[in-house]
């Protein structure tokens, strides 16, 4: 892994090798909890990776054996939300989950220890996950004064089906990583010292296929689940699709040109 000079971190770690980038929760003192700093990082490397032409595929993990991520900071948890250093209380990890599911490379959670609470949703949202044997799932909102009632409550419920949705938030049990890959919470449980082997070449597996097509499908799944918005992340890959066509390139160049669009040299297909 090489960590590029300008992708400096306080709460993260950037690292990128083989057209792949992993993005690395680094504050193992809380179990890789998150503070408002650690999502605003979070959100930047996630948009670095999104733009980066070099970069295809992207690993979300966190420091250390003990814990992907434990959810939000609760030292700092104020009336509102977490409290940044300037006092301001956020729920930015919202943000970030948005960003995840809507970013067109596939995003793959590499899990050892603890994915808790929020850090359970954003393994959730992450497109495949794979777990150590050792790793640990579960919700605690109830318990700490906290739920989430978005893409934690309805995407789990496509995930694992309404009732085992229903289980997990009522009751804020913890499911180890065979139960978890039974209600088909993560995609592949591999013993922790081939976590990351394994994640590398799964990754490298999806690098070897076709971007659009890659590209196209996850829109195709959030479609599915996102109304309007769903529509139009797929819609835009059409429309992508489109400019390159010459038929498309012809309105353009007309207009350029100055001239009328000459459209009907072009197929009306059945
Ligand atoms: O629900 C939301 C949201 C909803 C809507 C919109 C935005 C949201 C944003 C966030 C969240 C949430 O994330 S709510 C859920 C918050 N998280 C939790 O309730 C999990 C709390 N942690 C635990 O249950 C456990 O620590 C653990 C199962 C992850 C690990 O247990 P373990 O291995 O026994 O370690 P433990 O001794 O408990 O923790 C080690 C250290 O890490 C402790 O600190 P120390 O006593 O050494 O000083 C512990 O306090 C700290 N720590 C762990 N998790 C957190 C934490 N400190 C702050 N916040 C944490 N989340």
């Amino acid at each position: 892994w090489e960590a590029p000079a300008d992708a400096r971190y306080q709460d993260i770690l950037y690292h990128q090798a083989e057209h792949i980038a992993k993005i690395t929760i680094n504050r193992p003192e809380v179990r890789n909890a998150f503070r408002p700093q650690t999502v605003r990082e979070l959100i930047d490397a996630f948009h670095r990776a999104h733009m980066d032409p070099e970069i295809g595929v992207i690993i979300l993990t966190g420091a250390g054996e003990l814990a992907f991520c434990s959810g939000g900071d609760q030292r700092i948890r104020g009336h509102e939300g977490y409290k940044d250093e300037a006092g301001v209380e956020h729920l930015n990890v919202l943000e970030l989950q948005r960003q995840i599911r809507t970013l067109p490379k596939p995003v793959v959670a590499m899990i050892a220890g603890y994915a808790i609470g929020g850090g359970h949703v954003l393994h959730l949202i992450c497109d495949l996950t794979i777990a150590a044997d050792n790793a640990r799932f579960g919700q605690t909102g109830p318990r700490v004064g906290s739920f989430d009632a978005g893409f934690g409550a309805g995407l789990m419920a496509r995930t694992v089906g309404l009732k085992k949705a229903k289980e997990i938030w009522f009751l804020c049990r913890q499911y180890d990583a065979q139960e978890a890959l039974d209600m088909g919470l993560v995609n592949t449980v591999v013993p922790l010292a081939e976590l990351e082997a394994v994640t590398v070449d799964w990754c490298r597996q999806m690098n070897r296929l076709s971007p659009t097509a890659l590209r196209v499908l996850k829109s195709a799944f959030n479609a599915d689940t996102d109304g309007l918005a769903g529509i139009q992340e797929l819609a835009g890959n059409a429309t992508a699709l489109f400019y390159t066509t010459e038929e498309g390139q012809e309105g353009r160049n007309a207009f350029l040109e100055k001239r009328a669009p000459d459209f009907g040299r072009f197929p009306r297909r059945p």
